[in-house]
């Protein structure tokens, strides 16, 4: 079910050799460019009307409108099934807490007497957060985007999720719900490209964004791509991934359950275990076996261990399997090894570490307090996960007395003498009765 790649005997290879022997999902997001572009296009010039066209032609629905209105939201929360409700709720108050820390305070360095830099952290004005809709319906997903927004101090908060055919071309009531309980009133049923586009030039309802989050399909990342700089992206999030460092004293039934878990969300899914034990291999494979028989989404999860993008490692003892998770750099790494807290310390590449055999990664999909929406696809080795910090611009503040710009104007004139840019000296110079000073 799930193929194998052998390191054991030889040294491992270096860097990138290493890393083009580990397993991957194809996920080009270049080549869906020229799908999206004429969408992209379509959407910034028609605006709603095109959004509409979309709507019909890509999820099946007829909207006169793709706002939706607040009866709506109202009538989802009021409809919604009341232990849904309070799983939500602690996976926001969970969220909340954790999020509520990552809240970087201003820092006033005084670099010289008189001279002061500034860094003040101020929220972006306008998000749009884009909640998937395809193979699941994720209302996590809005708590994992709105939660960092709003702890953030971000006031303009829009939430796009596709139209729904079953649910009269709106999206699913859950995710309105979520909306409704974390206070956004500005949902709009959009998804793809098309609703990366209304949120980067705006339509007529719907003002533009200065940055967008939140995982999507292909033409979402591809879109994201596409609009980058006009607007602020967090990631072209890719297909979801689980990497298992494990020893022979992990649970085979666990480590099974785990990356089926994530196998779950897509055929190309990956799920990787690197172990230094045969015997955990073989006891995990059976265990595959016999739990993805049992599993409600058998085809899904099968295509997905099956794929090319999953993958057991067997390694020679586990320093060298967190050269291989390093090398890898998942979305999400469970360590069950012996010593779980060490071993996991000294990992340097990846989304989010679960430590031990009682933190899976389905625990951090709901209701951990930690955010879910985390880099794939070999990010993590440059990139972090949605946070409170993401939502946040890093202002430097430069305040000079007479005296402190005085002392340094010297040193600011030969810099830019030495650049060819005298204008730069000359803004200094201008405001003394300036001649060359001595230096000390
Ligand atoms: N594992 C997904 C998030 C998710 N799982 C949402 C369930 N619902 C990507 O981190
Ligand atoms: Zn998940």
């Amino acid at each position: 079910m799930i193929s194998r790649i052998d390191l054991r005997g030889d040294a491992l290879p270096e860097g990138g050799a290493l890393r083009d022997l580990l397993p991957r999902a194809e996920f080009d997001v270049e080549a869906a460019l020229e799908k999206v572009r004429p969408i992209c296009e379509d959407v910034r010039h028609r605006g709603t009307a095109a959004l509409i066209d979309y709507a019909r032609r890509f999820d099946g629905v007829e909207i006169t409108r793709v706002r939706v209105p607040a009866q709506a939201l109202r009538e989802a929360l009021d409809g919604l099934d009341p232990a849904v409700r309070a799983a939500l709720e602690e996976s926001i108050r969970r969220a909340r807490i954790v999020h509520r820390e990552q809240r970087r305070t201003d820092v006033t360095t005084k670099v010289v007497p008189g001279g002061t830099v500034t860094e003040r952290w101020v929220p972006v004005e306008r998000v749009g957060l884009y909640v998937p809709g395809g193979l699941a319906v994720y209302p996590s997903s809005v708590v994992m985007n709105v939660v960092p927004a709003q702890e953030a101090g971000v006031t303009g908060i829009a939430v796009t999720s596709p139209p729904q055919q079953e649910f009269g071309g709106r999206p699913h009531p859950t995710i309105l719900a979520a909306c409704a309980l974390l206070g956004v009133d500005e949902v709009y049923a959009a998804g793809g490209a098309q609703a990366i586009a209304m949120f980067a030039y705006g339509t007529e309802e719907c003002l533009p964004v200065n940055l967008v989050t939140g995982p999507g399909n292909i033409y979402v990342a591809s879109a994201k791509r596409l609009l980058k700089g006009r607007i602020g992206i967090d990631a072209e999030a890719g297909p979801t991934e689980i990497a298992v460092l494990a020893d022979a004293t992990a649970d085979p039934e666990h480590v099974a359950a785990d990356l089926i878990s994530q196998a779950e969300h897509d055929t190309l899914a990956a799920a990787v275990l690197v172990t230094d034990s045969a015997e955990l291999a073989d006891a995990v494979d059976a265990a595959l076996k016999r739990q993805v028989a049992a599993t409600k989404h058998i085809e899904r999860i099968t295509e997905a261990l099956g794929g090319r993008q999953s993958a057991t490692v067997l390694v020679d003892g586990i320093d060298e399997g967190l050269t291989v998770v390093d090398a890898y750099g998942a979305e999400h790494l469970e360590i069950q090894t012996a010593d779980a807290s060490a071993v996991a310390a000294r990992v340097r590449n990846a989304g989010a570490i679960f430590v031990g055999p009682y933190a899976p990664v389905s625990l951090g999909d709901y209701c951990a307090g930690s955010n879910h929406v985390l880099p794939t696809g070999g990010c993590a080795c440059h990139s972090s996960g949605l946070s409170v910090q993401s939502f946040l611009r890093g202002i430097h503040v430069v305040d000079y007395s007479r005296d402190a710009l005085a002392e340094v104007t010297h040193h600011v004139v030969t810099l830019a003498e030495a650049e060819d840019l005298p204008a730069h000296g000359a803004a200094l110079k201008a405001r003394f009765d300036w001649k060359v000073p001595q230096s000390k």
